[in-house]
């Protein structure tokens, strides 16, 4: 497998970042999970076109323009060869002195992983998912902006914890006013009374790709959307309830917090919707050139 790092391709076993590295210390960076689905980079310019937004808010200057780390991902995909995969793009704040001083780190750290990713069974996607909600709250937007995708997760994987001590997959989050902000890796959608709803990205929300695509899918088929206010009660009344994601896709959830949602079964926009992602996801993003005899 060849990594990107720091300006060149190198086979992975020597492809290493310091201890001293900030990113690794202090969570101090930024990160992008991408899909390639026959040899399409799902959305690749949105999801950089994300990573320079965190950047910024974070005071990080990736030391190359959004157009050459476009070009570099696709040049990590076409060297790996890999017509299906997932796209791991880390930039940290460097190597430094000890201390969380970022004025310490002269110069960031930026590779990209072109590998696989844990999937959910393709059953989840026939029956559907149950959920729980996390006790761990999302933090607010006060705090930290959720829009940015940075290194640190503990809070998110701190709520995965108990999803997985729950023998669920996923975990609502909420916010500090007990309003539904997202999950742990995915966003939140309803389906309810003629209307799609979502958490507005202020509730505490990461902006996703997916998320948005959702949307614009929802829009061309002549669904009513809305970006919202929601609370457990709205989510437990749903007629239908799906999740969206880089790994999960669209995800049915069919129950919360031991609650039956609509029917127990995906629905059927939400499974219209699911049907109308499988068809994006290759058609719209990045094509890259891969040899036919050498890509997997
Ligand atoms: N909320 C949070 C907190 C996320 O981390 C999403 C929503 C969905 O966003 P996208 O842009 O993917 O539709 C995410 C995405 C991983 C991994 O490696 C994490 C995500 C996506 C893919 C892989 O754990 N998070």
């Amino acid at each position: 497998m060849l990594i990107y790092m720091d300006g060149k391709l190198v086979p992975d076993e020597e492809a290493k970042v310091s201890v001293f590295d900030h990113g690794l210390l202090y969570g101090d960076g930024i990160f992008e999970g991408i899909r390639v689905y026959e040899g399409n980079v799902f959305r690749l310019r949105a999801h950089i076109e994300r990573l320079y937004e965190s950047a910024k808010t974070i005071g990080l200057e990736i030391p190359m323009s959004l157009e050459e780390v476009e070009a570099a991902t696709v040049e990590t995909v076409e060297a790996n060869g890999m017509a299906n995969a997932y796209i791991r793009l880390v930039v940290t704040r460097g190597r430094g002195d000890l201390g969380i001083d970022p004025t310490s780190c002269p110069t960031p750290t930026l590779f990209i992983i072109c590998s696989t990713i844990q999937l959910y069974p393709e059953e989840f996607y026939e029956t559907g998912i149950p959920l729980i909600t996390a006790s761990t709250r999302r933090i607010p937007m006060e705090c930290l902006d959720p829009r940015i995708k940075s290194l640190n997760y503990l809070n998110n994987i701190l709520a995965k914890i108990e999803a997985k001590k729950a023998g669920v997959p996923e975990a609502v989050m909420l916010n500090l006013s007990g309003r539904v902000a997202e999950c742990t890796a995915d966003n939140i959608f309803i389906w309810r009374n003629g209307k799609l709803k979502t958490p507005r990205l202020t509730e505490g929300a990461l902006p996703g790709v997916t998320r948005w695509a959702t949307l614009e899918l929802a829009h061309e088929s002549g669904l009513r959307v809305k970006e919202t206010v929601l609370g457990l009660h709205d989510l437990y009344n749903a007629e239908e309830c799906f999740l969206t994601g880089t790994g999960a896709e669209i995800v049915p959830v069919v129950t919360i917090d031991g609650r039956q949602i609509g029917d127990g079964k995906p629905g059927p926009t939400t499974l219209d919707l699911l049907a109308r992602f499988r068809k994006l996801r290759v058609s719209d993003g990045y094509k890259v050139n891969l040899d036919p005899a050498a890509a997997r």
